[in-house]
């Protein structure tokens, strides 16, 4: 039974949110048109995580190409162990069932793929011309309005399935207070209140034509270039953090492995994989 949390004005604890708009299976069906992307499509009024109810479907065996779509997420999550606030009515969390023969260490250039599907998405949806801050973020004004979690399981050496996730911040007109000055919804760029479901169909039809380039050729060369010209920070001043420290640099786009190609201060470069490095401008989170 669905639980109408809008109605009781509660956005995880904060205030209403005033922009809604439909999303039911129905309205996915009606919308995503992709061919093979989406042509097994689960959704839910409120679920733990899209990507962990994906990571269940597709250990049951569901297809590749299964879409997985909620409305509210209780435990909507970021790369290690961060959460993703997921209020009912107003975001697209989404995720999807991948069953590639690539190479596991191929992987990570699946969110690549995906930023590129979903700005497509967003300005076809809304006009809007967000940036991407590689690897896994997109941004419009210096605040964060998608990120993508990429998930793989192994079995010996292959790929038994990937699941990738995104979170798109629509229709949102306020997040809590610790995201107030790093998030923003495309509602709030834009203001007007934007259709999930046509969001959703545009971001699978975008997946669709990139994974497939990608799976051609086993890299991202098709998209390099395209991905480069909306880097966010690029031919600027980044640092570079891992668990070992930080360090400046000039971000100079990324190579068609989906590494970050970068100069350090004594003139030598360095491709910097995404593993678990977090990039920055010099100022602020952007
Ligand atoms: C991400 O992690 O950006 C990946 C987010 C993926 C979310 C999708 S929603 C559908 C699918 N199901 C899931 O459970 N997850 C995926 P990361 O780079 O670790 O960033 C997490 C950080 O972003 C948090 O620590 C917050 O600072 C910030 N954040 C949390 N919620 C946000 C929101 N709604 N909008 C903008 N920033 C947010």
């Amino acid at each position: 039974m669905k639980e109408n949390l809008l109605d009781k004005g509660d956005y995880q604890g904060n205030r209403r949110q005033e922009h809604r708009d439909h999303l039911s299976l129905q309205e996915l069906e009606r919308q995503i048109q992709s061919r093979w992307l989406g042509s097994s499509l689960c959704y839910y009024d409120k679920i733990d995580s899209t990507n962990l109810e994906a990571k269940r479907l597709a250990a049951s065996g569901l297809p590749e190409g299964t879409v997985v779509v909620a409305d509210l997420q209780e435990s909507g999550r970021g790369r290690l162990g961060r959460n993703w606030a997921s209020p009912a009515g107003c975001g697209l969390w989404m995720s999807m069932i991948l069953r590639p023969s690539f190479l596991p260490v191929q992987a990570s250039m699946v969110t690549l793929v995906a930023a590129m599907a979903v700005m497509d998405a967003i300005e076809e949806v809304s006009g809007v011309q967000v940036q991407i801050k590689w690897p896994n973020d997109l941004v419009a004004e210096g605040r964060k309005v998608c990120g993508i979690l990429t998930e793989m399981s192994m079995e010996e050496n292959r790929i038994r399935f990937i699941i990738c996730g995104m979170g798109v911040n629509v229709n949102n007109d306020c997040f809590p207070e610790e995201l107030e000055q790093k998030a923003i919804s495309l509602s709030m760029l834009t203001g007007k209140k934007l259709s999930r479901a046509k969001l959703a169909a545009a971001v699978c039809r975008f997946f669709e034509k990139y994974y497939e380039d990608f799976l051609v050729r086993q890299n991202l060369g098709g998209i390099k270039n395209a991905y480069n010209a909306r880097l966010v920070n690029r031919n600027q001043k980044v640092v570079i953090s891992d668990g070992a420290g930080s360090f400046t640099c000039v971000s100079e786009g990324i190579d068609e492995t989906g590494a970050l190609l970068v100069r350090r201060e004594d003139g030598t470069r360095q491709a910097i994989s995404s593993g678990e490095v977090s990039v920055r401008g010099l100022y602020g989170y952007v």
